[in-house]
């Protein structure tokens, strides 16, 4: 089955944000933001600007009815600067004018006068100054302490990896409109519309109950959009709740690359310990996560890290602590993967150092060092583990020895132009970790003509979730998917919703719905069997008829749910699901926080122009655990998109903050997303096809996040092609590798 959205998609039908129609008198907003990343704030007048023509009213934090608070985990996040900014990019007053146009011209107006403080970018700076958003974190399993000595081989290093920005196609936005008795209506280009409605609800002091959140789809989200839709969204409504009319702010992209947080960089200590057979006896980790200003999502993304800091091997012995530092920068926050790409980057260029001075390939290190079934992380869950099928299908069906051979041939006759490879094997714990957000609602309803309508907490955002829990009411009832349409996700119809996010959507609400399904089902069989006078156990409902005893009967579809109306029996239903086997002990960090983790391992070409530095990324070959597949084109389209995405992060997409904590990567002109001619020639996907129990919605896996991690290979198939032409040089751990870093290196004579 195509994407639902596929049709509406390529005729420009689809409804985003700036697609819903504007009331009449709808005002417009923009925030101003501060210019300086750590200061004071001296004097702020915006008295002219309000007098220009347009301008209907500026609103600062005394405007504010209820708290001027945002933070979601810790609330330590200002909608306003009051006395001081903390980054640059932070709201300071909002500007509500009758045109978009005349906002930029008051804005200029506004006097905002601030006192530079010194202002921190590099984490290891914050922490070594104590600036820290909540106490590090340590997961342990083993004695590291005691395992060095039974170890041959020794290697330490330091690794620094970037951000990312999310460039999300349809930027930040939001539009308010108020309605009677003091309630609102808010369409948010969100993932989490609970967050949204609590936080507006909060900031306006009056009840969730008050306000409605709508969201009809994304224009992507990625993680962007988990908590930081939230502001835009409380900013509209302060205005709407004030001026009582309708009021619209969509973010520029300057203003949404500069306002917003992105992945959080890294930067990470390591010390990894191999006997003789390169067994990895001891890892230790120490990462230094660049958090932002405020906490945002960092405490649940540094646990992330931890969770996936030994990817998918097991290591009897580990020690990683993780610092989230508080810089002067914008909040860091969700990016898909979450913290897990981070962590998973550490290891593997502990594995690719160690394999270096061991004289090794990385490949022989990591296939020895897998995780099997049974083995332990260190935060206690044992695994159930695909790592090694994987591993060996991959290798059957891509010859991973013979792709080697190939490259070391072509690197011999070739001297300027020279190739690598890496293999990059992956595991993904699926759950959120905080548990409590592992639950989801889905009412279904079903009209006397026989359609179906679906609501649940899922926001489509490119990802074909709604395909996906489309697909789950048309096979329970057993109708055409044209009868069932999935309606925008909506506070008022699904409450108390968990974003839409960590790779769960339509693990969560294809479960919920799935069980609101197969209830309006029974009640549905139950009255045909009192119809057609049989038991309700021999009534089956297949492609729009009752049958019994696997002979069609007359009694079709849409007569039945008349029927069933007519005898006044329910035909709506709201489910709740939870996963039961999930639980984590924060005090011990031990625990069974994951329903089942998702494996898959990719084997990466590249090809380095050894002159100018410049490269390709030939093939991505994956094998990947999708569980039964709900859908292949879905599925496939989720790989190569995550690949994509993970090998952007990995080699090209460069975020600059000057040592101001001004963001310099802050267009599409300086900073450089994949395209069409940077994406792989060739990206091949194989299932892994593995039947356990139903986990998940339809014996299906989530597919959302883990692929982005397979980008990760890039990143060390450049490291080894630049190895190929400069064996001498000692590459710094340094993602992403920018063309400009693999010239460096080529020419880097010197043995750091
Ligand atoms: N795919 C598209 N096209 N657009 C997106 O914004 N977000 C990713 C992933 N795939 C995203 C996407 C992220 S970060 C997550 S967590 C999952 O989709 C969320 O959706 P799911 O739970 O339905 O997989
Ligand atoms: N969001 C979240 C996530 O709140 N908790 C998680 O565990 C998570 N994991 C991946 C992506 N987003
Ligand atoms: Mo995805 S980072 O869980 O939104």
């Amino acid at each position: 089955m195509k994407n639902i959205d596929s049709y509406t998609h390529v005729r420009g039908e689809s409804i985003y944000l700036d697609d819903i129609p504007l009331q009449a008198g709808t005002l417009f907003a923009a925030a101003l933001d501060s210019p300086i990343a750590h200061g004071v704030i001296k004097k702020l007048d915006y008295t002219e600007a309000e007098k220009t023509e347009g301008i209907v009213r500026i609103f600062t934090y005394k405007d504010i009815p209820g708290k001027n608070q945002i933070g979601s985990i810790i609330p330590d996040e200002e909608l306003f600067a009051e006395t001081n900014v903390h980054f640059s990019g932070m709201p300071v007053a909002l500007i509500v004018g009758i045109s978009p146009e005349v906002l930029r011209i008051a804005l200029k107006k506004i006097i905002l006068e601030i006192e530079q403080l010194h202002p921190i970018t590099d984490p290891r700076e914050a922490q070594k100054k104590g600036e820290l958003i909540m106490q590090p974190r340590t997961f342990r399993l083993g004695d590291v302490a005691s395992a060095w000595k039974n170890c041959e081989y020794i290697i330490e290093g330091i690794s620094e990896i970037n951000g990312q920005e999310h460039l999300y196609i349809e930027t930040q936005g939001a539009y308010a409109i108020p309605q009677e008795s003091g309630a609102l209506r808010v369409y948010s280009s969100t993932q989490g519309l609970t967050a949204v409605q609590s936080t507006i609800a909060s900031v306006l002091n009056i009840s969730m109950s008050n306000v409605e959140v709508d969201t009809t789809r994304l224009g992507g989200g990625f993680g962007g959009k988990e908590d930081q839709a939230t502001a835009w969204a409380v900013l509209c409504s302060l205005a709407a709740y004030h001026l009582k009319r309708p009021v619209k702010y969509s973010l520029h992209r300057m203003e949404d690359m500069r306002m917003t947080g992105k992945r959080h960089p890294y930067s990470a200590d390591f010390k990894i310990g191999l006997n003789k057979d390169l067994k990895i006896l001891a890892f230790e980790a120490t990462f230094y996560q660049n958090a932002g200003a405020s906490a945002d999502l960092s405490p649940a993304v540094m646990e992330r890290t931890l969770f996936h800091c030994t990817n998918t091997y097991f290591i009897p012995n580990v020690t990683a602590t993780a610092y989230s530092c508080k810089t002067n920068l914008p909040p860091n926050t969700a990016f898909r993967g979450f913290g897990g790409p981070q962590g998973m980057f550490v290891i593997e260029a502990a594995i690719a150092k160690a394999a270096e001075c061991i004289n090794v390939h990385a490949a022989e290190i990591q296939h020895k060092n897998l995780l099997k079934t049974g083995d332990e992380f260190p935060y206690g869950q044992l695994a159930e583990s695909e790592a090694h099928e994987c591993w060996k299908k991959a290798d059957t069906l891509f010859h991973f020895e013979q792709m080697q051979k190939d490259i070391d041939d072509f690197n011999i006759q070739n001297k300027l132009t020279k190739k690598g490879m890496a293999i990059m094997p992956i595991c993904f714990g699926i759950s959120f970790t905080k548990t409590l957000l592992n639950q989801a609602r889905s009412l279904v309803h079903v009209y006397i003509d026989g359609s179906i309508g679906v609501s649940t907490a899922a926001v489509e955002m490119g990802q074909g979730v709604n395909t996906k829990i489309l697909q789950v009411a048309a096979t329970i009832f057993s109708v055409p998917a044209e009868r069932v349409k999935i309606f925008s996700t909506n506070t008022y119809r699904i409450t108390n919703t968990s974003p839409t996010a960590a790779s769960t959507a339509a693990d969560l609400n294809g479960k919920a719905t799935e069980i609101a399904c197969n209830e309006i089902l029974k009640r549905l069989k139950q009255v045909a069997a009192e119809e057609l006078k049989v038991n309700a156990t021999d009534i089956e409902i297949k492609d729009e008829y009752v049958w019994i005893g696997g002979k069609k009967t007359v009694l079709n579809w849409n007569n039945l749910v008349l029927l069933t109306y007519q005898k006044r029996v329910n035909l709506s239903e709201l489910a709740h699901y939870t996963p039961q086997q999930i639980h984590f002990d924060a005090t011990k960090e031990k625990g069974h926080p994951f329903t089942y983790h998702v494996y898959g391992t990719a084997a990466i070409t590249a090809t380095i122009d050894c002159l100018r530095g410049t490269y390709e990324i030939d093939a991505v070959k994956v094998v990947h655990d999708f569980g039964q597949s709900m859908n292949k084109m879905v599925d496939w389209g989720q790989c190569e998109g995550g690949i994509v995405q993970g090998i952007g992060w990995m080699t090209m997409e460069e975020i600059f903050y000057d040592t101001n904590g001004k963001l310099r990567s802050n267009a599409l002109s300086t900073y450089k997303v994949p395209d069409i001619y940077s994406t792989p020639k060739e990206i091949t996907i194989h299932p892994l096809e593995t039947k356990k129990e139903n986990l998940a919605i339809f014996q299906s896996k989530a597919v959302g996040e883990p692929p982005l991690m397979y980008g990760i290979g890039a990143y060390f198939a450049l490291r080894n092609a630049i190895k190929a032409f400069n064996p001498t040089v000692n590459i710094p751990i340094d993602a992403p590798m920018t063309p400009e870093k693999v010239l460096m290196n080529l020419y880097d004579k010197i043995n750091k």
